[in-house]
């Protein structure tokens, strides 16, 4: 299977640092590689990244409260770039102040662009999330990697 390489960052707005660094080691430890981007992360710093290093999967984390206006905004920022246009998205952690995720929050991330949108409660298992995503990332690289050697022959 191959090994995703992931660029973690958070939004523009958000200064919290250990939940860049957990993932950073939760996803390296799942075998992926990874760039993680400065905290107040802004769209630029993405850009800059997805253009030098072709990610599969963009991780976005904010627990500071405002992360759902910022990554809707912040995905309408990258998804018109070439490098971003086929990359995956996904974005965790505290999303909203009052601890649960709306369902009209959760359409305004779908519709952004996001794939895997986890909100982080006391239930949360980080890590078995992680592996999901990583699995299913893994998983549609397989499943590429084998159409072009299917339609090469
Ligand atoms: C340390 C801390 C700070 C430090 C940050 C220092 C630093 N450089 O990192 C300081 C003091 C600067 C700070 C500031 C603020 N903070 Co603060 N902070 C915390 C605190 C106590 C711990 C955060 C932490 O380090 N956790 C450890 C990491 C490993 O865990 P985590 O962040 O929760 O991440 C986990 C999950 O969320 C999940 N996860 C995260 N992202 C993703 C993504 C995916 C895809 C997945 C699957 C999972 C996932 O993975 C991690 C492991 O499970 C929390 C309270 C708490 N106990 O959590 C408040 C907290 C995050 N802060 C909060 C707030 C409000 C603020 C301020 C706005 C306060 C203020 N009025 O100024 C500012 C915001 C600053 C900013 N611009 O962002 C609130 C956020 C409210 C909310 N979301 O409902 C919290 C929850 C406190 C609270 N209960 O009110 N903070």
């Amino acid at each position: 299977m191959s090994t995703p390489h992931i660029i973690v960052g958070t939004v523009a707005s958000d200064s919290h640092m250990w939940n860049l660094v957990y993932l950073d080691l939760a996803l390296r430890e799942l075998g992926c590689t990874t760039q993680v981007l400065p905290v107040c992360t802004q769209a630029s710093h993405y850009l800059d990244a997805a253009r030098t290093q072709a990610p599969d999967l963009v991780l976005v984390s904010t627990v500071n409260g405002h992360g759902v206006s910022d990554a809707v905004r912040l995905a309408d920022n990258l998804r018109t770039a070439p490098e971003l246009a086929a990359v995956a998205f996904a974005v965790g952690g505290k999303l909203t102040t009052s601890g649960h995720l709306p369902d009209d929050d959760l359409a305004r991330l779908d519709d952004a662009g996001y794939t895997f949108i986890e909100q982080a409660d006391e239930t949360s298992d980080t890590p078995a999330e992680l592996r999901r995503i990583v699995q299913e990332i893994a998983r549609k690289n397989d499943e590429r990697e084998n159409s072009h050697v299917r339609s090469s022959r």
